[in-house]
């Protein structure tokens, strides 16, 4: 029974977003009777997959289990086409999905979420957005993605260029037309990748920056027909299993004999059958060890490398994209569809900005130590602050006016990544020390935790309860358990979004990793505790 005056803007909940998370909490939360909202700053649904509409935007999950599980009727009716969703595909799923189940209506568009303030008096928030519009609600959920927040690097002289510069995240709706042009791409991660491959053929020229050499994995994306869908579905039930007791949230476990006990030859035909697979399972359903054993990592990097000299006939080049300074597995993998082979075009040329920094943005282009490079467009593939980027964009003021912002910008905390210390009612998805942070099958985490949210909402609207607050003393305890784990991982020691280390001082500022290491089956089993314990180590009042 919804709680929630009848005055138009007052809800029981305020769901910030309305991507994949969003479209689910409040699916879920109507469910039980409130009267909910979901505000997004987009003028469509998708959140990320509406944001990111650059050229080869891509999942990295197979689409299997890139989606939710909630319906059946939604597993029975939707048609994958690919075995790796495109942008489109994904934006088309998730408006197909505020169709399917009503959503829309509950959907407020164009509209950015400015502030959010905790009044004590009233046990509320209240929100107010960039149109001036006030929203009041018992609780709020932030469904913002881990990756919301792109980061434009402050270069010397970006306001001179004359040419086109653009994020990637941030790309028009409408497309750039690249044909012809001199186009050069800052960034090799995920999207780097993405963009480059897709480009190359299409520009004058492409000149790639790239100051951090990446591992990438060859995609197999076969298309879809209905043999195949047929095939798929008739696995769900042990993919939807598989997915909740996997360490990753993938539908493959891991081998589970120690790496150096199996013999070399064998080891090497397992990396050869796992890297053939096309897909992200030589990184997360190969050897858990990789992110613990340096041996273990060391051989299976080298083995990687070989893979990736092997496609460039340039031994320089070759050696200028073949990653040293961190293991295989312990930044984001991505998946690559003939990035390596770009290197071989002729219109394409490689720029190590470890051996010539960029100096700044000039009128023309981009100036390195070695000079100038004339330049049509910029594309800004840099990334994001993943994980707190979304939350600290918006003015949240606890307790006592406390602001999350100015405490994060001292040290990040949160409570199993699903509330924090100082802020009741408010529930975070995707935020730091949880799988969904970054370590984990975006979905399947974060379908999990809108599951939690929505079972704590639901035992505080039945007992009659109005406010829910982790304890100091249980967010200490959470943080030094991941730290604990964080600290028998490689990842802690690697430089990238997942350790804060891609914005200044950051990495200061959060304890090791911004993901929860300990698996998802561990996670869950934490999480569950807490539910099962009357939210136990939670004030609830
Ligand atoms: P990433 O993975 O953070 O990659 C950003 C890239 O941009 C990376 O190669 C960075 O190099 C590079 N970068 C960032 N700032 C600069 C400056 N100032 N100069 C030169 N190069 C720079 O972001 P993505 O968007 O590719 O991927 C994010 C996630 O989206 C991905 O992990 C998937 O989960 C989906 P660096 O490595 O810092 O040296």
């Amino acid at each position: 029974m919804s709680v929630a005056a009848s005055n138009q803007n007052e809800f029981d909940v305020v769901i910030i977003g309305a991507g994949f998370t969003g479209l689910y909490q409040l699916w879920s939360l109507r469910r039980l009777g409130l009267r909910v909202v979901a505000l997004d700053a987009a003028s469509g649904v998708g959140g990320t997959w509406y944001w990111n509409c650059y050229p080869g935007a891509r999942t990295d999950s197979p689409s299997n289990i890139y989606q939710y599980w909630f319906s059946e009727e939604l597993l029975a009716e939707w048609n994958w086409n690919e075995r790796y969703a495109g942008q489109a595909e994904s934006e088309r799923y998730f408006n197909h999905v505020a169709d399917r189940f009503e959503l829309r209506k509950d959907i407020r568009l164009n509209t950015r979420v400015e502030k959010a303030q905790w009044n004590e008096d009233t046990a509320t928030w209240s929100l107010s957005t960039d149109k001036g519009e006030r929203f009041e609600s018992r609780f709020v959920v932030t469904a913002l993605g881990p990756l919301s927040a792109p980061v434009v690097p402050p270069f010397v002289g970006h306001e001179r260029f004359r040419g086109r510069m653009v994020h990637t995240a941030r790309w028009p709706r409408e497309g750039i037309d690249l044909k012809g042009k001199r186009v050069g791409v800052i960034g090799t991660g995920a999207t780097g990748i993405q963009v480059i491959q897709s480009i190359a053929p299409d520009v004058a020229h492409l000149t790639v920056f790239q100051r951090t050499a990446n591992y990438a994995v060859p995609m197999s994306n076969p298309r879809y027909g209905d043999a195949e869908r047929a095939a798929i579905r008739a696995k769900y039930p042990k993919t939807r299993k598989a997915i909740w007791t996997t360490f990753v949230g993938f539908d493959e476990q891991g081998e589970t004999r120690p790496y150096f006990s199996i013999p070399a030859q064998e080891r090497r035909e397992i990396l050869e059958r796992l890297w053939s697979d096309g897909s992200l399972r030589i990184w997360v359903a190969g050897f858990m060890e990789i992110f613990f054993d340096q041996a273990v990592s060391d051989e299976i990097s080298e083995f990687v490398r070989e893979k990736i000299r092997a496609r460039i006939r340039d031994p320089k080049v070759a050696e200028k994209l073949v990653p040293r300074d961190h293991g295989f597995g312990t930044h984001r993998v991505p998946l690559e569809n003939g990035y390596f082979d770009v290197f071989n075009r002729d219109n394409v040329t490689l720029v190590d900005l470890r051996e010539t920094p960029i100096q700044c943005i000039t009128e023309n282009g981009i100036r390195t130590s070695a000079g100038e490079v004339e330049l049509d467009v910029i594309v800004l593939a840099t990334g994001f602050d993943a994980g707190t980027g979304g939350l600290t964009a918006i003015d949240i003021r606890g307790r006592n006016g406390r602001s999350l912002r100015e405490e994060w910008n001292k040290e990040v905390r949160t409570t199993m990544g699903l509330q924090i210390h100082g802020y009741p009612n408010l529930f975070t998805t995707s935020a730091p020390y949880a799988p969904a942070a970054a370590f984990c099958n975006a979905p399947t985490c974060l379908q999990h935790q809108v599951q939690w949210i929505t079972d704590c909402i639901d035992h505080l609207v039945k007992n009659d309860r109005r406010v829910i607050e982790p304890t100091s003393e249980t967010e200490q305890r959470w943080l030094q358990h991941h730290v604990e784990l964080a600290d028998m991982t490689l990842v802690t020691k690697t430089r990238s979004w997942y350790t804060g280390a891609n914005i200044a001082g950051k990495q200061d500022r959060v304890h090791r990793v911004l993901s929860y290491l300990g698996g998802v089956p561990a996670y869950r089993e934490a999480c569950e505790n807490v539910k099962q314990r009357g939210y136990e180590g939670f004030e609830v009042a």
